[in-house]
């Protein structure tokens, strides 16, 4: 069973001028189509042709490089476009609201935690806001298309959010200015669904 390309449930133009109609179209159905087909390439006629893509992530150190980064970069981004959203919420809600408070003490602090996190990745790679195994809340980055849910990862653990700091995520609307990307961001994380995703893993 091949991978396929996930749809986005919104416009490609829904999240501007935050994220700009050109790079979402590009990054969405050139960037992410080909992780999908390099990872369907990757594992053609091996014994993880049928896995499941969880599965091949959490144990990932089973799996050569290819599969590493495309089944990394099919996974961060089908998060990726699932926890944005033109949204009503600045901040996150419920119980994740409340155990980011709890971890990092307001969510003024745990912003400025996880710009750094993504303004301190050199290169290209990812911000997280991690559930770890002891249900502690944690912020890291990754290199590459790495993701806390994989077994070679520093911080492991479920991602609730992930932010893309590729320079193909910003580069066309901010171009050098990842700062600026990171800040705009905010305006754009989908809090609601981010809950979902902390209240399913926890
Ligand atoms: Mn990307």
């Amino acid at each position: 069973m091949a991978f396929e390309l996930p749809k986005l449930t919104y416009p490609q133009d829904a999240l501007a001028p935050f994220i700009d109609e050109r790079t979402m179209q590009i990054h969405h159905s050139l960037h992410h189509a080909a992780y999908v087909n390099n990872l369907n390439n990757a594992l053609k006629d091996t014994a993880h042709a049928n896995a499941a893509l969880d599965d091949i992530v959490r144990n990932i150190s089973k799996h050569p490089m290819p599969v590493r980064n495309n089944g990394g970069g099919h996974y961060n981004h089908s998060l990726f476009w699932e926890i944005l959203a033109k949204n009503d919420n600045s901040e996150p809600i419920g119980e994740l609201g409340a155990a980011v408070n709890k971890q990092f003490g307001s969510f003024t602090a745990f912003k400025e935690a996880f710009a750094n996190a993504a303004m301190t990745r050199f290169g290209s790679g990812w911000a997280w806001l991690v559930l770890q195994e002891d249900k502690t809340l944690a912020v890291s980055s990754t290199p590459n298309q790495d993701c806390p849910l994989m077994d070679i990862a520093d911080v492991k653990g479920f991602p609730v959010i992930g932010l893309d700091v590729w320079e193909h995520a910003y580069y066309l609307n901010y171009q050098n200015r990842r700062a600026d990307y990171v800040n705009a961001w905010w305006s754009i994380v989908n809090w609601a669904e981010a809950e979902k995703r902390f209240k399913a893993a926890r």
